[in-house]
C-alpha cells in the first residue's frame, strides 16, 4: 500500500514537470468505472452500429461487417471530469477519420455536430471537427484486449491527449460514450446526457471547462 501510494505519486510528478496533468487533476493507476445506469448486455446477432443524419447515405453495419473496417492503435492521456486522469492508455478501433476519407461515411457539407448514440438513449455531443481529430477513436480493444462490459464493451468512443499533439482539442473522458450504437450527423448542436445535467459543452481540460 505504502509502495504503490509512493510510485503513484513519482508517475504524477513526472507528467506534471512534463505539462501533462491537466489542473485540478490528480494521476491514478487504476482504471475507476463510471456511468449513469446499468452495463447493458451484448448480442452479437442483434448488435449494429448506424450513421445517419447529415450523410448522403444511412448505414447500418453488423458485428460482422463493423469488425471488417480499417483498425487504428492510439496512445493518449484520458482525463475524467471527476478530477483523476490516466496515461499512455491504448487503444484499438476505428477511426472516423478514417471512415470518412476512405468513403465509408460520406458527410454533407451540412454536417457540423456529432450525437454519439450508446443504449439506453445516453447521448455526448462533439463539434465535428473534434471527432474527426486522431486522438478521438471508436473503440474496441483497450490495452490490447476486448473492453470489458463495465467499460463499454463491445464499442465505445473515447477521447484523450496524444502528447506531442497539443494542437487537438482535448475535452473530458465523458465525451466518449460507452456500449455506442451509431452516430448522428447534425446541423445544429444538440446537448448530451451529461451536458443537459450542467456540464460544460466544450469540456476543454487545459481550459479547466467542468461545468457550464
Ligand atoms: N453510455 C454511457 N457512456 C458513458 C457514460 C454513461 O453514463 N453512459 N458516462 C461517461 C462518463 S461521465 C465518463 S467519466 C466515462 C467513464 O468511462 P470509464 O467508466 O471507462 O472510466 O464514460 C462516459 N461514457
Ligand atoms: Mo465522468
Amino acid at each position: 500500500m505504502l509502495d504503490s501510494t509512493k510510485s503513484r505519486k513519482e508517475a504524477e510528478k513526472r507528467v506534471r514537470q512534463e505539462g501533462r496533468l491537466p489542473r485540478g487533476q490528480s494521476l491514478t493507476q487504476k482504471f475507476p468505472v463510471l456511468h449513469y445506469g446499468p452495463v447493458p448486455p451484448f448480442s452479437p446477432a442483434t448488435w449494429d452500429f448506424r450513421v445517419w443524419g447529415q450523410v448522403e447515405e444511412k448505414i447500418s453495419w453488423d458485428w460482422v461487417s463493423f469488425n471488417e473496417l480499417p483498425k487504428t492503435n492510439l496512445k493518449m492521456d484520458i482525463h475524467c471530469v471527476t478530477r483523476w486522469s490516466k496515461f499512455d492508455t491504448l487503444w484499438e478501433g476505428v477511426s472516423v477519420r478514417t471512415l470518412v476519407d476512405e468513403g465509408y461515411i460520406k458527410l454533407l457539407p451540412s454536417a457540423h455536430y456529432v450525437i454519439q448514440h450508446a443504449e439506453y438513449g445516453y447521448t455526448t455531443n462533439l463539434p465535428l471537427e473534434v471527432v474527426l481529430q486522431e486522438n478521438f477513436l471508436l473503440a474496441t480493444h483497450y490495452d490490447g484486449k476486448p473492453l470489458t462490459p463495465d467499460h463499454g464493451y463491445p464499442l465505445r468512443g473515447v477521447i484523450g491527449q496524444i502528447t506531442g499533439k497539443g494542437n487537438l482539442k482535448t475535452p473530458y473522458f465523458w465525451k466518449g460514450a460507452k456500449w455506442l450504437r451509431g452516430l448522428e450527423f447534425t446541423e445544429q448542436d444538440q446537448l448530451g446526457f451529461w451536458e443537459k445535467a450542467g456540464y460544460h459543452n466544450e469540456a476543454d481540460v487545459w481550459e479547466e471547462q467542468r461545468l457550464a
